[in-house]
């Protein structure tokens, strides 16, 4: 898999901009430089590593392509361990293609999305799951995703599997020498050190893997679903979210036909809103299709906002709605409360409630602190040292370790031949390791990369 030629791409989007770096990396990185870099002042004999200089790109018929400015960084002080060159040209996409091209001319090679990342993963500048989190930085949309990302890049997740993987290490040791001196009877005492530290671990990471209804919603964004019968003030109350009016409201019942997503940010939650037709029973082609679809979004949304009219007694249609819905994932919205207000009857009372008129613009703030609330809720602190599972193939990771560790526990207490036990305890670190990449499929890991952008 691994190539030892000299790739070349540029690190900036293409675009106009001030500057545009193009990045090489490989063995060829320096002499490629120095083949198309004059520098402006007389260099003693060699880049100096680390060093920035001035000077300009000249074309194979010594012509002047651009002044830019040029570094180089020796192996393996580098992002990706390897010999890198970097020329800071001038931000148009031409001069920047044409500096592009004169470098492939000369023999390096166009990068692939995320080859830098996966040279620095490969030369073991960093683990997978560091890897990973420079692609969530990258496209990170909130400043809490990004705040994630960050800690993942920087090592959180990988010391968290790293300090399993020792106690998992050590309860192996013991067992292996329970399995290499068979006759000197093992003491109680050792079989109890070796599942405590095993239940240790699995008790960690099922803490982790609690995390990531959370981590998901701060990195991917939540999903909010407006549903309710018809004309109770769904659109209304998606616009009056938004701050502008994105979908049709009328005073006729069967208005919106098709669901309608924007997205907002809600104190660095990102929340996409569904605005949904209103969920009735109608001979209405168009109509019907309308709350078929609303009900297909109903098994994707994170947090429903099930809308009444509390202006009026609630019907048949109301009950519908409600029935359609997960309890767990219910906020009720009593909209229209400037035209009177009744109580709300069983079950409705049940479930957390908001009354609100968006018409008059009340309660829309309680309204937004109970969607904050909603997917704060069972949030752990926000130590700098917590971990916070987002990424659904390291949950799927911890969860299959956790298995194993189960098996091995269960074998522990039911006189299974340690053997057997060191197999399951093999099997989570294996587990573990796809987490930061020792053990992880190549095919994997293709699908990982492939998620770069060039020049990453
Ligand atoms: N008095 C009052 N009227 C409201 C309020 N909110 C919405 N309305 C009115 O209720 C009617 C229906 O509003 P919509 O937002 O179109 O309702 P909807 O639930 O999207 O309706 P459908 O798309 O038909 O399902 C409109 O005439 C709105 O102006 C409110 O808080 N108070
Ligand atoms: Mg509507």
């Amino acid at each position: 898999m691994f190539e030892e030629d000299t790739i070349v791409a540029p690190a900036t989007a293409i675009g106009d901009g001030g500057v545009n770096i193009l990045r090489l990396s490989g063995p060829s990185a320096l002499p490629l430089l120095k083949k198309a870099f004059r520098p402006s002042a007389r260099l003693k004999d060699e880049f100096a590593s680390h060093h920035l200089y001035h000077g300009q790109i000249i074309g194979p018929h010594g012509d002047v392509r651009d002044e830019v400015m040029a570094v180089f960084m020796q192996a393996p002080r580098s992002y990706t361990r390897e010999d890198v060159a970097e020329i800071h040209c001038h931000g148009g996409v031409l001069v920047t293609r044409r500096i592009l091209d004169q470098l492939i001319d000369q023999g390096a090679r166009l990068a692939r999305p995320g080859e830098f990342t996966l040279r620095a993963f490969l030369n073991g500048r960093i683990d997978l799951a560091q890897a990973e989190g420079v692609v969530d930085v990258i496209r990170a949309q909130s400043e809490r995703a990004c705040q994630l990302a960050v800690g993942q890049m920087e090592g959180r997740l990988s010391s968290l599997v790293s300090e399993f993987r020792d106690q998992l290490l050590d309860a192996l040791a013991l067992l292996e020498s329970w399995i290499d001196f068979p006759e000197e009877d093992i003491e109680r005492t050792d079989i109890e050190r070796i599942a405590s530290g095993i239940a240790e671990v699995r008790d960690e990471i099922a803490a982790a893997v609690a995390t990531f209804e959370q981590g998901r919603i701060i990195r991917d964004g939540a999903r909010v679903l407006i549903l309710g019968k018809p004309n109770v003030g769904k659109s209304s109350l998606l616009n009056a979210l938004l701050g502008q009016s994105r979908a049709i409201v009328t005073e006729l019942p069967g208005t919106t036909r098709d669901t309608i997503e924007e997205g907002i940010f809600l104190e660095g939650l990102r929340l996409r809103l569904i605005d949904t037709a209103g969920v009735r029973v109608t001979e209405d082609e168009i109509e019907k299709e309308g709350v078929k679809r609303a009900t297909e979004k109903i098994a994707e949304a994170d947090l429903i906002l099930l809308v009444l009219d509390v202006s009026r007694p609630l019907n048949e249609e109301d009950f519908v709605a409600l029935d359609l819905c997960p309890a767990e994932k219910i906020l009720v919205i009593g909209n229209k409360q400037d035209l009177g207000k009744s109580a709300l009857p069983s079950p409705f009372s049940d479930f957390s409630s908001i009354t609100v008129s968006v018409h008059k613009n009340q309660g829309l703030e309680d309204l937004k602190n109970a969607i904050v609330a909603f997917f704060r809720r069972g949030e752990r602190s926000e130590a700098a040292e917590d971990v916070v599972i987002a990424d659904r193939r390291h949950r799927d990771a911890l969860l299959r370790t956790s298995r194993q560790l189960e098996s091995a526990l269960s074998g522990l207490g039911s006189e299974v031949p340690p053997e057997l036990i060191a197999v399951d305890l093999q099997g989570a670190l294996s587990a573990l390791g796809e987490i930061t990449g020792e053990t992880t499929p190549e095919e994997v890991l293709n699908r990982i990369f492939a998620r770069f952008c060039i020049g990453k």
